[in-house]
């Protein structure tokens, strides 16, 4: 069958190249299936180009990208789901074609996604096997199940997905922005108010990523993005994947996130050896400030000396306020970061809910905090609502004394301040 997917993230700040889509390519090819990708990021008027797209590149379905529900900031926040609702409308009412959804955003929500959109199908999760698989059934036919579940389907981890391939990568790298590259995807932990929690640990083979990173620089990438939900799921994978990259010798600078465990002196040496100049580190003020959780002040003190170490400079993002938390507990994990070797510290005190965090929205209504936002009649949470347990203008007041702590009210990414 003919595939044609659609990009239809096109919020650029910064511009990120859609390496979901890509990574959908050689597994559709793989199954017989013919791909086409129409990339609408940089468009002035994606609604039309999309459907001159589509009289040029004959389809049997369309697969529509939906990475961000929003920008998911408090402060000037955007909501994409409306204009790409818009998008879908108008390809089915152009072509009567089915129409699938996947993306990240699939983390925040799945039937409630597919409904807001208006498509057929959607694949909750991974797509390089839940994919062809729901082509595969319509091609024979059969109609799949609304939502698919792509965690339980898995992932090819010997493939090493050609990059630059179908994507003009011209304007994205412009200003050096990084191009994602994944080693894994999931994550083991269960932070309260993070939709990557829990969720399966699925690992490619090192010489596949090494491969595709070799790749990424003969496709004209200095910077990659390692776009795992953090880097350091563990020592021994990671340590080994850091080996191979550092040992490949390609030149490529990457940035990534990490959590403050685990880290040991051999990753941060290997992290800098295999080209990080500088990383995220997510930490939130509960945990630095509640002595029982698995991480605390030491481990964020080591994390951070050890990249100094190793040349590896730290942007921090901290959400700040969980609930139960009090002005004390903020002001003793900004008192444990003020002490650390961070070139800054983003604070963030607005928690984003969703539908996914049910936990966290569980504590937040019991909790002294106020909810904000789309608060009436949004369920499923996609319209933007967050949890506030901290004053903003008094964090204003106690920031103002570092000038390496920023509040975050959008527009830039972390790391872009170092
Ligand atoms: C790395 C990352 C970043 C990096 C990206 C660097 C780069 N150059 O690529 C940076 C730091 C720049 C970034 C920025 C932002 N990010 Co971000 N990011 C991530 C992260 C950790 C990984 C995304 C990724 O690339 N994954 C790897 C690829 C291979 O996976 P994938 O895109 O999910 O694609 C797979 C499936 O989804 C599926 N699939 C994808 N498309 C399609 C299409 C079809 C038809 C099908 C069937 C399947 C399918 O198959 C693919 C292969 O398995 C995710 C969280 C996560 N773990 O997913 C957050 C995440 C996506 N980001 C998020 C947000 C909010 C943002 C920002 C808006 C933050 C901000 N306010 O600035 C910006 C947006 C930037 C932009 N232009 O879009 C949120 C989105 C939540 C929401 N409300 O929508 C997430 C979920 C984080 C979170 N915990 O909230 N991000
Ligand atoms: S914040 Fe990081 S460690 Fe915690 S659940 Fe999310 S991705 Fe995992």
């Amino acid at each position: 069958m003919d595939v044609a997917l659609i990009n239809t993230n096109r919020y650029l700040a910064p511009p990120v190249i859609p390496v979901g889509l890509e990574y959908l390519v050689a597994p559709l090819e793989a199954h017989g299936h013919r791909v086409t990708i129409c990339d609408l990021a940089f468009s002035e008027n994606p609604e039309d180009d999309l459907v001159s797209f589509l009289d040029g590149s004959p389809a049997g379905l369309i697969g529509f990208s939906v990475r961000n529900v929003d920008t998911a900031h408090f402060m000037g926040n955007r909501f994409f789901l409306d204009e790409i609702s818009s998008l879908v409308r108008a390809a089915e009412e152009h072509t009567g074609l089915p129409t699938v959804a996947g993306g990240a955003s699939s983390l925040c929500s799945a039937e409630a996604l597919r409904e807001y959109l208006g498509v057929e199908l959607l694949v909750a999760g991974p797509g390089e096997k839940a994919f062809p698989a729901v082509v595969d059934a319509l091609s024979l036919g059969e109609q799949p199940a609304a939502v698919t579940d792509g965690w339980a389907a898995g992932i090819y981890p010997g493939l090493s997905h050609p990059r630059g391939r179908l994507l003009d990568y011209g304007p994205y790298l412009e200003g050096g922005n990084p191009a994602g590259l994944e080693f894994r995807k999931g994550c083991n932990w269960e932070c309260l108010f993070c939709v990557e929690r829990a969720r399966p640990i699925l690992t490619r083979d090192v010489p596949a990523v090494v491969r595709e990173a070799r790749s990424l620089v003969e496709a004209g990438c200095r910077e990659a993005f390692i776009c795992d939900s953090e880097v350091n799921l563990d020592l021994e994978d990671t340590n080994r994947f850091l080996d191979a990259l550092a040992n490949e010798a390609l030149g490529l600078k990457w940035t990534g996130y990490f959590r403050p465990v685990p880290f040991d002196e051999r990753m941060a040496r290997l992290a800098s050896a295999s080209g990080c100049n500088s990383l995220t580190l997510s930490v939130n003020s509960w945990d630095l400030s509640c002595g029982e959780s698995r991480y605390g002040t030491r481990d964020v003190k080591r994390f951070c000396r050890l990249c100094a170490e190793a040349g590896v400079k730290v942007a921090i993002d901290l959400l700040a306020g969980y609930p139960g938390e009090n002005h004390g507990s903020v002001e003793t994990a900004l008192e444990v970061l003020s002490g650390v070797e961070a070139s800054t510290v983003g604070v963030n005190p607005y928690l984003r809910l969703y539908e996914t965090v049910p936990a966290g929205l569980d504590a937040a209504v019991g909790s002294s905090g106020s909810l904000l936002g789309e608060t009436r009649d949004n369920p499923s949470m996609l319209k933007p609502v967050y949890y506030s347990g901290i004053d903003a203008e008094w964090l204003r007041g106690v920031l103002s004394t570092d000038d390496r702590f920023v509040l975050e009210t959008g527009g830039t990414v972390n790391y872009e301040r170092i």
